[in-house]
């Protein structure tokens, strides 16, 4: 079966699937971007939840990723994903942002969730170039979902329409039905 993978321009927050990625920062304590936002839909829930994560695991190395409650948001959880810092990419940054896409859809899979929306890890304040991590992200996740049954869909949240058409132009060109 060919992999189910849509590309949505939009707010994370307002999507109705089981799981939504947060682009987190490894405090797990919240910050900016697609994090911020994510935070503030959800509620003060949310970063409770995250304390108690962050007491029991401590702070979270780049491309791990760890599941919560998702408060008050559509979604059913938040996975909250540390993508690598852009050091100019000879730091394994590309390593660990397939890392970090890879363990999203694995603990997705463990929890029986069928769909999860991403948004483009690493692409804000961590400054990983947006065609490079368009490509990772694409490759990672048909490749996993040619091989797992679960998740069964994935989306691509996009905020900015220069992502967009970078996921649009990669699926495509690997003939994904969008
Ligand atoms: N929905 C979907 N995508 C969004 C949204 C949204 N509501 N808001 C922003 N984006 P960033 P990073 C996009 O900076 O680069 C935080 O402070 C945004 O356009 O959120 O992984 C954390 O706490 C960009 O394409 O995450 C960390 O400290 C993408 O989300 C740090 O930023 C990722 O941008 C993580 O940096």
């Amino acid at each position: 079966m060919k992999p189910q993978i849509d590309v949505v321009l939009g707010d994370i927050t307002t999507q109705h699937v089981d799981v939504i990625v947060n682009a987190a920062n490894p405090s797990l304590m919240g910050g900016g971007g697609v994090d911020g936002a994510i935070h503030r839909a959800a509620g003060p829930q949310l970063l409770e939840a995250c304390k108690i994560v962050r007491q029991q695991q401590g702070e979270l190395a780049p491309g791990h990723a760890v599941i919560t409650i998702a408060g008050d948001l559509p979604a059913k959880a938040v996975i909250h994903a540390v993508g690598p810092i852009w050091e100019g990419g000879e730091h394994h940054e590309a390593r660990s942002l397939e890392d970090a896409y890879l363990n999203c859809l694995r603990l997705a899979a463990a929890n029986g969730y069928k769909t999860i929306a991403f948004p483009a890890i690493s692409t804000g304040v961590y400054g990983f170039p947006k065609a490079a991590a368009a490509a990772i992200a694409v490759a990672t996740v048909s490749d996993y979902l040619t091989r797992k049954p679960l998740p069964e869909r994935v989306y691509f949240v996009c905020y900015d329409e220069e992502n967009a058409r970078l996921y649009q132009r990669l699926l495509t060109q690997r003939g994904q039905e969008l």
